[in-house]
């Protein structure tokens, strides 16, 4: 097999191809990042992630820096048990909870951005952040408490990561708040936060919307 290597950030959203690859338990080198220090501008790492971002991942000569296609590939090649394929009972719900996961990862970047990036409250739009916590409350109504597809799969790595951040900007209600503690019960999911390395941006457990 082909050596994996994965370009990381502690809490980003990297974690969730840390994830998937402890659930497949392949053997991957990690290479921890900062996005504080300039190192994701590099030429080097622009070669792999031109927008300078990570995840960025190496699977031999296959170079990927978008999550959800390396989740995807990474269950392609090398999990079948973890992703439903074309014409499988539960296709619909696979591929609608592997999406879904991008509606919630919106919020998530847009409160992220006003919480955690602007530093300088005078920058921030208090309107914003309590539009985008609403609209993430909202939106986490429609997960769990089951599986996405029946059975666990890549698209509750990227439902799983999402609301595990989530819960810094919004109080979990029933549904989300079970199927987080099913994440966090995985064994892989345990792995990969061992390996997370040390909070980068969420320095706070909550973050709430700034009172009207
Ligand atoms: N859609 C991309 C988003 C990647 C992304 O925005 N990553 C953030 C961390 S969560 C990042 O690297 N930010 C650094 C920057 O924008 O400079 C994915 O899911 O892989």
């Amino acid at each position: 097999m082909a050596v994996i290597r994965l370009w990381h950030v502690a809490q980003s959203r990297s974690f969730r191809v840390l994830w998937a690859l402890e659930e497949i338990g392949a053997e991957y080198e990690l290479i921890r990042c900062s996005l504080f220090d300039r190192s994701l501008r590099a030429p080097e790492h622009l070669a792999r992630s031109p927008a300078g971002r990570v995840p960025a991942f190496e699977d031999g000569a296959t170079v990927l820096c978008e999550s959800g296609a390396i989740l995807a590939w990474l269950a392609e090649t090398r999990a079948p048990h973890l992703r439903v394929a074309e014409g499988g009972e539960g296709r619909p719900a696979f591929l609608q909870g592997l999406h879904y996961a991008e509606t919630l990862g919106a919020h998530l970047a847009n409160l992220t951005q006003h919480h955690v990036v602007l530093r300088d409250p005078a920058m921030r739009s208090p309107t914003v952040m309590r539009l985008e916590a609403k609209r993430l409350e909202n939106a986490l109504g429609a997960v769990g408490p089951g599986w996405a597809a029946g059975a666990f799969s890549v698209a509750d790595v990227a439902l799983g990561y999402a609301v595990w951040a989530a819960q810094r900007f919004v109080s979990l209600q029933n549904g989300a708040a079970k199927y987080l503690a099913a994440c966090e019960a995985r064994s892989a999911f345990q792995r990969a936060l061992a390996k997370d390395g040390p909070a980068e941006i969420y320095l706070r457990d909550f973050y709430p919307p700034p009172e009207e």
